[in-house]
């Protein structure tokens, strides 16, 4: 081949994708949005602000209001220097229409500028017409109001001039999305604010309101950090309490790459440490995560150690023993990001890894070096844990010695199933003994362990790792699951595929359930992660009429049933008190036929919010559990993380 054929095949096929549009966008929409559920659905407003805030970041933009209106379009406006509309060269067409209907042309608006916003996929807006029955953009620049319609990927008016714009500049953008691709086009407002807000944390100054104009459910809010991710962190660790006062800040920008840190320690347990790469959460980490982890476990050695808070011959402190309490926001920029792992979060630049570790190096001792009382408290807190952490291992140890650990002593109360491989075996979870004895004998022996739970297990949230390790419940779940926890965890060692939380429908059992949660979010995350834990669904009410037997699993469900077969002649509705009073046959029909039963699998999908929660249902302010408690009093009994 030729350098000229070779020229002639590029040539061909920039054409080509030209002139398919955005057919394939329509075609196979899972490949730019991820999912046709309300995940993608919410990423479409996300790819519109993402442009908004770019020119904000530019500098060009204050405000950006993004709006729901009444038929569930979205409406998102900016105070920017509107998109350009000047003719693209090669194309011929206004730079707006080929941001709006050709694929991939959203990185630049034909400028040198790059995208440092950019959503996961980061797919632009031309993606977001592609999946709405109409989009409409209106541009006020240069004195004029500028108008152009489209729907589902194509142009349907030209861009026209429809008034007057004064010396006003910015872009609406009007979109709704199509019912023929998404499964629902509802939109959440939580959803929305949850990102929007998150937003303005890490893009300091940008103001951002949202507001629902559906019937009943008015609503409007405004989020504005001047303090950014310093703010942040405020937020997060506002139902824990922050052992030292000031929210340690640093920042630096160098050879087009940008680093922004917040920290402060409180006197909780887990860590809070949550890294974004061009605003994108990168919840697998990176290059990022570890150059900080890295400084962190060093500067506080260094400083420890230099201060004798540490003596020569006393042993090091531990990555777990620095993090253990701290809340932190690494927020990094850069031209190029390379984001690799399984979900395409994990940030790869391996530039970032010691641009962020000798950053925060300097700047870390240098806040320790001028606020000795601070850093005596840190220190303090890293050497709780350490002994904690070392109290915990001769725990583990001796456990271990005692084979209490270990495959070879399965506990007593494990009725185990028969199957060896782990992909085909599940585990039951189940409260109490009477309803563990039904589990026992209903189950199918093969593949169905079960494991009774005898009355509260204890809260995680509040003991460390020793005392955990002496709960006679908590030691029977690890001994069971067989891949152990914390740093020891092993997903290779898992018995059971399904861990299945099977708990009475009142509120011992969404209690008991919770504690569960929290118990594998905190020393199993990997679990939750791996979708492996589930939630039975027990039947509320068992109602008899003639031969036929019915189950039922909510009051509305019930009450629906009753209209259908009518009130006459049933034997008074059975309601259901708990799992004890089903006999194991009545057990295996409603809750563990793999057949007939609901299971739900347990996942996170924001790690903020899920310690959020865990922090206010099982830590130690009453308020905001209460408060918590009565907003949610409706999603409690289906609480998941
Ligand atoms: C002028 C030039 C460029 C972008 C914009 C204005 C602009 C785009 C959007 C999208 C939403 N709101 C907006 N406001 C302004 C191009 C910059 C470049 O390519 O360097």
């Amino acid at each position: 081949m030729t350098a000229a054929d070779v020229k002639q095949q590029q040539y061909n096929a920039e054409q080509i994708q030209v002139l398919e549009g955005l057919e394939p966008v329509r075609k196979r929409p899972g490949m730019y949005i991820g999912t046709t559920g309300p995940k993608g659905l919410h990423h479409l407003v996300y790819e519109v602000v993402d442009n908004s805030i770019d020119e904000a970041i530019a500098g060009f933009c204050k405000n950006i209001n993004v709006t729901i209106k009444p038929d569930n379009s979205i409406v998102v406006e900016d105070d920017g220097r509107g998109m350009p509309v000047d003719l693209h060269p090669k194309l011929k067409i206004p730079a707006v229409e080929v941001i709006h209907t050709v694929l991939h042309a959203g990185g630049k608006f034909g400028g040198g500028g790059y995208k440092v916003s950019g959503g996961l996929h980061g797919v632009g807006a031309s993606v977001v017409n592609a999946l709405s029955e109409i989009m409409e953009v209106e541009i006020m620049r240069d004195g004029k109001i500028y108008k152009q319609v489209y729907s589902r990927g194509k142009t349907v008016t030209p861009l026209e001039i429809v008034g007057e714009a004064g010396n006003k500049t910015g872009s609406r953008t009007m979109f709704k999305p199509d019912p023929e691709i998404f499964d629902e086009v509802e939109f959440s407002y939580d959803t929305l604010e949850h990102r929007l807000r998150e937003m303005a944390f890490l893009n300091k100054g940008i103001k951002i309101q949202l507001k629902d104009e559906r019937e009943g459910q008015k609503k409007k809010e405004t989020f504005h950090y001047e303090g950014g991710i310093k703010e942040f962190v405020k937020y997060l660790n506002k139902n824990k309490v922050g052992i030292h006062p000031d929210i340690i800040y640093f920042t630096l920008s160098k050879n087009d790459m940008e680093v922004e840190v917040a920290m402060q320690y409180t006197d909780h347990y887990n860590e809070l440490i949550l890294s974004y790469a061009n605003n994108i959460n990168t919840t697998e980490g990176g290059t990022h995560l570890i150059g900080f982890k890295s400084a962190l476990t060093r500067v506080l050695n260094d400083y420890a150690k230099r201060s004798k808070y540490i003596k020569d011959n006393e042993e090091a402190l531990s990555g777990e023993d620095v993090r253990e309490g701290l809340t932190a926001i690494i927020s990094v920029k850069l031209m190029t990001p390379q984001f690799e792992g399984q979900t395409k979060t994990k940030l790869g630049n391996s530039e970032m890894r010691g641009f962020v570790e000798t950053t925060t190096n300097e700047y870390l001792m240098a806040f320790l070096e001028e606020n000795p009382q601070q850093a005596r408290i840190i220190i303090d807190k890293c050497l709780r844990a350490a002994r904690a952490r070392e109290a915990a291992r001769k725990a583990r140890e001796l456990t271990r010695r005692k084979g209490v650990l270990d495959n070879l002593a399965l506990p007593g109360k494990l009725a185990d199933c028969s199957e060896k491989d782990p992909a085909l075996c599940e585990i039951f979870l189940v409260e109490g003994d009477s309803a563990g004895g039904s589990a026992k004998m209903g189950r199918d022996r093969a593949r169905q362990a079960v494991l009774p739970l005898r009355g509260k297990i204890l809260n995680v949230e509040k003991a460390r790792l020793d005392k955990i390790l002496n709960s006679e419940e908590i030691k029977n779940m690890i001994t069971a699951f067989g891949c152990n926890i914390g740093e020891d965890f092993d997903e290779s060692k898992l018995r059971y595929h399904k861990i299945i939380i099977m708990t009475d429908a009142d509120v011992d059992g969404a209690h008991i359930r919770t504690l569960l949660l929290t118990f594998f979010y905190r020393y199993m995350r990997p679990l939750i992660e791996g979708g492996y834990v589930y939630i039975a669904q027990p039947p509320l009410y068992r109602t008899v009429k003639g031969k036929e037997v019915y189950y039922t699993y909510s009051e509305r469900e019930q009450e629906k049933l009753l209209n259908e077969i009518g009130r006459q002649g049933i034997s008074p509705p059975q309601r259901y008190k708990g799992l004890g009073e089903m006999d194991a046959e009545q057990l295996w029909e409603t809750t563990m036929d793999y057949n007939k039963r609901t299971l739900i699998q347990v996942t996170v999908d924001d790690v903020a919010m899920a310690d959020d929660i865990f922090t206010i249902l099982m830590g130690d302010k009453v308020p905001p559990r209460k408060k918590f408690i009565e907003e949610n009093a409706k999603f409690v009994r289906n609480l998941d993380i």
